[in-house]
């Protein structure tokens, strides 16, 4: 067996060293690549993509110092069908997770690595989530055969030799990858190798490991993401009592200087990003980004909870974004960016539907085929994405590298709804919050496989993303609450950005403008009144909401903050139907919101 370096020089660490040994074992590489993280490193990656013509070097002068991939056309998201909680009791998996016991699904694995990476390169790469040295962060190490992968992880995740020293005497997750397709003496490998036949993205929370089989996309490939911080924290997180959340994290400063951090969950494809980096179009206000995707909160000494990004890059949506909706997202990928699934201009740059307001005349399309304007294909596949160091985002948080995290004082819950949700309300209390949380329920975009536009449940938009019993999870949240007192607990919050007037266009403008609803937030955290009660929590009075030089009427206005109590009560009846699936799981703390939501109801 090949190494770029011997094993043992590269880690001293024996329980890490063994593991590695054991799949190199089982996966049977031709050669083995222990990484270091170092940019020549993932420049030699590169370079072997392009000459395999698995990636497209962009133009230097445009787009310097990136790459486009165009993944096969069955690999384009994540696959929830085949992902799994293999807890040791079913019933831990929970109604809205794929379950199999572990010990078959263990041989289900043993059967599809053997012998998988044969052909191929195995990679070790050393990442860690969270700022190094930081008491909310973990180490990770993940084995793949997958070099687009490596590259990905190293915009995503912090990995370099600062992670290597840490391990020496540090545990990690385990996290084994593999595209599935070993390849034969002499057999030429595709552009995007992928094992669409057998896809299985299986988590062993109890154990606290990854195996990813079949799949080289997004979350189903770079383990960090939500197999890592999601799936296995969540599940740690609980045992430990902190939270691991499918959150971006945003600093916000008002015209006196004050500032403030929130904390805000919204289902995939549904403006994460937008709002982290938003641009204000109030004067004076200053939005600062620690992250996108993923919150980790732990209690500190002060009782507040503080926040860490534990990623280190942006995995975004491309289509949508332009540097009219988004242009600190848009600067964030200027250079040293991954692009997978868009579109390639004739000079050798990226084009997507919304990039500009008027598509190029030519494009290779993200097939590879010829696109004009006449296509009536999209020119970017819907589920595109960039990947973007985070440290180039001009309005990067000074305090994305603080171990100590920052300490949140809201949590925004939201979904995309065209009718029914308000553009905004705010808990009468944590429990109340945590009510909230349980009831996102969002319109389907094209994050996940399934029939966009149809309403889904998506609690706390951790549906596809929470490592145990969701039920015992509303709990975890709960018990939170009461770790603390009152007054250190965020504020909670459950915006709308998307209602829709009769001809189907947004009412409300979104983007930069939501800082009008953030600034509302914000005062309510100072106190200031300004709300009046309503039957699903407090909602901004008439003029609470700056809507200067908006040009919204006061009719748009009360059509944005109104609550129809007739479509709230066939919305209390859904909720209470879709939680009866948790049974004796779902916690009494919040039946009883429910109660007091239909009592409040029919006032
Ligand atoms: O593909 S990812 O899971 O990383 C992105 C998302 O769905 O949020
Ligand atoms: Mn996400």
């Amino acid at each position: 067996m090949q190494f770029n370096i011997p094993l043992n020089q590269w880690t001293k660490n024996k329980s890490l060293i063994t593991w590695i040994e054991e799949q190199i074992a089982l996966c049977q590489p031709d050669q083995v690549h222990l990484c270091d993280g170092s940019l020549k490193e993932y420049d030699y990656l590169m370079q072997g993509m392009v000459e395999s013509g698995m990636a497209i070097a962009l133009n230097e002068k445009k787009r310097p110092h990136s790459h486009l991939f165009w993944s096969d056309p069955d690999d384009t998201a994540r696959v929830e069908e085949s992902t799994f909680i293999c807890s040791r009791k079913k019933e831990d998996a929970g109604p809205t997770n794929n379950w199999e016991d572990p010990e078959k699904m263990k041989k289900k694995l043993q059967e599809l690595f053997s012998g998988c990476m044969k052909g191929r390169t195995l990679y070790v790469i050393p990442f860690s989530m969270g700022p190094i040295g930081s008491e909310i962060a973990h180490i990770g190490v993940q084995i793949t055969d997958s070099p687009y992968v490596v590259c990905n992880m190293r915009i995503m995740t912090r990995m370099g030799k600062k992670v290597l020293d840490a391990l020496q005497n540090e545990t990690f997750i385990p996290c084994m990858h593999s595209v599935g397709v070993p390849l034969q003496k002499g057999e030429k490998d595709k552009k995007w190798p992928c094992n669409t036949e057998n896809r299985y993205i299986v988590h062993f929370p109890e154990e606290r490991s990854i195996y990813s089989y079949g799949s080289g996309y997004g979350g189903n490939a770079l383990l960090g993401k939500k197999c890592f911080a999601l799936r296995i924290a969540s599940a740690m997180a609980r045992d430990e009592m902190w939270l691991a959340e499918h959150m971006l994290i945003m600093g916000i400063t008002n015209p006196e200087g004050k500032k403030k951090y929130f904390a805000a969950a919204f289902p995939s494809a549904c403006g994460k990003t937008n709002l982290a980096m938003l641009t204000p179009t109030l004067p004076g206000w200053k939005v600062e980004c620690v992250g996108d995707d993923i919150a980790w909160m732990k209690f500190s000494k002060d009782g507040k909870l503080h926040a860490i990004n534990p990623e280190f890059g942006f995995f975004g949506v491309a289509p949508g974004t332009s540097y009219k909706t988004n242009p600190n997202a848009m600067k964030s990928i200027e250079k040293n960016s991954i692009f997978t699934n868009v579109a390639l201009t004739e000079d050798q740059d990226v084009w997507w539907e919304g990039m500009t307001e008027e598509a190029p005349e030519k494009l290779t399309d993200w097939h590879g085929n010829p696109w004009t304007k006449e296509s009536d294909v999209k020119a970017a596949h819907p589920n595109s994405r960039f990947t973007a160091p985070i440290t180039q985002c001009p309005i990067v948080d000074p305090a994305l590298e603080d171990p100590a995290g920052v300490p949140i004082s809201a949590i925004i819950f939201g979904g995309r709804r065209s009718s029914v949700v308000p553009l905004v309300s705010q808990s009468m209390n944590w429990e109340h919050g945590v009510f909230y949380g349980a009831s996102v329920s969002s319109e389907m975009t094209a994050a996940a496989k399934g029939e966009i536009g149809k309403l889904r449940h998506d609690p706390f938009a951790m549906l596809p993303f929470c490592g145990y019993n969701m039920g015992d999870y509303f709990d975890h949240w709960l018990q939170i609450g009461k770790k603390t007192e009152a007054k250190n607990l965020p504020k909670i919050f459950y915006v709308n950005w998307f209602n829709k007037d009769e001809e189907g266009n947004f009412i409300w403008p979104g983007f930069g403008d939501n800082i009008r609803v953030l600034k509302w937030m914000f005062e309510r955290c100072e106190g200031l009144e300004h709300a009046i009660e309503s039957p699903i929590g407090y909602v901004p009075t008439n003029d609470a909401i700056d809507i200067t030089d908006l040009g919204l009427s006061q009719d748009d206005m009360q059509e944005l903050l109104s609550v129809d109590i007739a479509s709230w009560k066939k919305e209390a009846k859904d909720l209470e139907k879709y939680f009866e699936m948790f049974e004796d799981h779902f916690p009494k703390g919040l039946q009883e919101q429910l109660e007091n939501l239909k009592e409040r109801l029919n006032k």
